[in-house]
């Protein structure tokens, strides 16, 4: 595909640093950065993927900067475009300068995510790989980098290439049947055709779930640290960092604000909520962190419920009433505190008995974080959906397929059925682009940065 523009950006991101990459992608992307180097004959001469070593000047002669630049000829090009990257000195001003001399010289300022978005137009990478570039550059954790590798490489794209081959094997059953509707005969085993349904269900089914899991890595996990007052759920956020972030008082109802915080152990990033312990009380400002408490409560996918030995004998109680504000998906994990004082005898809905002063089984505590996050990782393939987009497409395709199954049970005309099965087709192909419309893929390359 061609496009009238060629566009321009910084690709490096913004402040100071050793060098800036300044992009270009689009037809008339030599004769435009021509106009800017020094050694035009040499530019002229340059291979493509091969490095030249020159000056860029502004509209007056002077020069900018010295710097390195390398050709890409289409269609081995990122965009599948003719490209050109500058290598400048890191400085914004010369960034924003060589901007400004390609802009004049007939460049346009590129859109959010607009070279990756020429990339899938060109067929370079599908949609939910193209997804994948901007995961890849906000992963970071070794989970949630290894999971948008595999998407980027095509892992997801071709599982739903497989899924919308089983459908197309469905429908077109289906769909020779219907053209010979007038004759009232059945070429379809209904049988068959449930069994694929079925098969097909399972496996959206099953990426549907590894959302949970791929969500977690992608956006880290909260994990809220809630109890009484004192028991010391500021201590434990501060230890499991290795850092003095919250106050830590002897006075009951310390924290007010929750206080947030991320840390990756084991590979996997999670969101630390430190909150204000819950009690009963007169105080307004008190009263409203608690309210905060209740409401990170509801959107923890771990819950830390600290006790220690004065709570210890009204546990049941204080079990009991946070149970009933989490998420029925929400692992919780009750911890006994301040275990240098006082070693209680555990029973055994406690989970551990730590110290947060003296950082004692702290570290067993986190690796019981991310053995519960790994737990949930699917077994069977290494497929996993991170995108609530393609969790949507899915869950849609998912329920056509499943009332197509109902409508060939209750007998329901031919032409009923392969139009639900076309339909989940149809949701299946959003996923990975092969279907697509102009607001969808704005809303998606909206997201990206400026320069990728
Ligand atoms: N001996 C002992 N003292 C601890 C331990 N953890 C915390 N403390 C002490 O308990 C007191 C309260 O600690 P915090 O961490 O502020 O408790 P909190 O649960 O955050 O309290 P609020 O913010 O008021 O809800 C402080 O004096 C801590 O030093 C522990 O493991 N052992
Ligand atoms: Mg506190």
């Amino acid at each position: 595909m061609t496009f009238g523009t060629t566009i321009c950006a910084i690709s490096t991101a913004s402040g100071m640093g050793a060098i800036g990459v300044v992009r270009v992608s689009g037809a008339d992307s030599y004769s435009i950065v021509r106009k800017l180097v020094v050694r035009m004959a040499a530019f002229d001469d340059l291979e493509p993927r091969k490095m030249l070593y020159t000056g860029i000047t502004d509209a007056n002669g002077e020069l900018i900067d010295e710097v390195m630049l390398a050709k890409f000829a289409s269609p081995s090009s990122f965009t599948g475009e003719d490209m050109v990257e500058i290598y400048c000195h890191g400085s914004e001003y010369i960034e924003q300068k060589i901007l400004v001399r390609l802009t004049q010289s007939g460049a346009e300022l590129a859109r959010a995510g607009e070279f990756t978005q020429r990339a899938f137009l060109n067929g370079k990478m599908d949609l939910s790989q193209s997804e994948a570039v901007a995961d890849l550059i906000s992963s970071s954790s070794a989970e949630s980098h290894r999971v948008a590798m595999s998407q980027l490489k095509g892992q997801v794209s071709s599982k739903i290439a497989e899924l919308r081959e089983k459908m197309l094997d469905l429908t077109s059953l289906l769909e020779l049947e219907l053209d010979f509707s007038e004759e009232d005969v059945e070429f379809a085993d209904r049988t068959k055709l449930v069994a694929l349904i079925d098969e097909i269900c399972a496996e959206a089914e099953r990426l549907i779930k590894s959302f949970e899991y791929g969500n977690a890595v992608k956006s880290g996990v909260p994990v809220a640290i809630v109890g009484e007052p004192n028991v010391g759920k500021s201590t434990l956020l501060n230890a499991i960092l290795h850092e003095d972030r919250a106050i830590v008082s002897s006075v009951a109802g310390t924290t007010r604000d929750t206080i947030e915080e991320e840390f990756v152990i084991d590979g996997i990033r999670f969101r630390f909520i430190d909150t204000a312990g819950i009690r009963k009380s007169d105080n307004e400002i008190e009263q409203l962190g608690i309210q905060r408490t209740f409401a990170r409560l509801k959107s923890a996918k771990i819950v830390i419920l600290m006790l220690d030995a004065l709570s210890y004998g009204r546990r049941n109680e204080i079990i009991d009433s946070v149970k009933s504000e989490i998420s029925s998906d929400a692992c919780l994990l009750v911890v006994i505190n301040k275990i240098d004082v006082e070693n209680l005898e555990l029973e055994d809905d406690i989970s551990i008995g730590i110290s947060a002063l003296e950082s004692t089984n702290v570290d067993k505590l986190c690796a019981m974080l991310a053995d519960y996050v790994k737990s949930l990782k699917p077994e069977s393939s290494d497929v996993i959906i991170t995108n609530a987009r393609h969790v949507s497409s899915l869950v849609a395709a998912r329920d056509l397929l499943v009332s197509a199954r109902q409508s060939i049970c209750s007998g329901v005309p031919s032409d009923f059925v392969a139009q639900d099965l076309r339909e989940a087709n149809y949701h299946l192909g959003e996923i990975t682009g092969a279907i697509s419309t102009d607001e969808v893929l704005g809303s998606i390359f909206s997201k990206f940065c400026i320069g990728k």
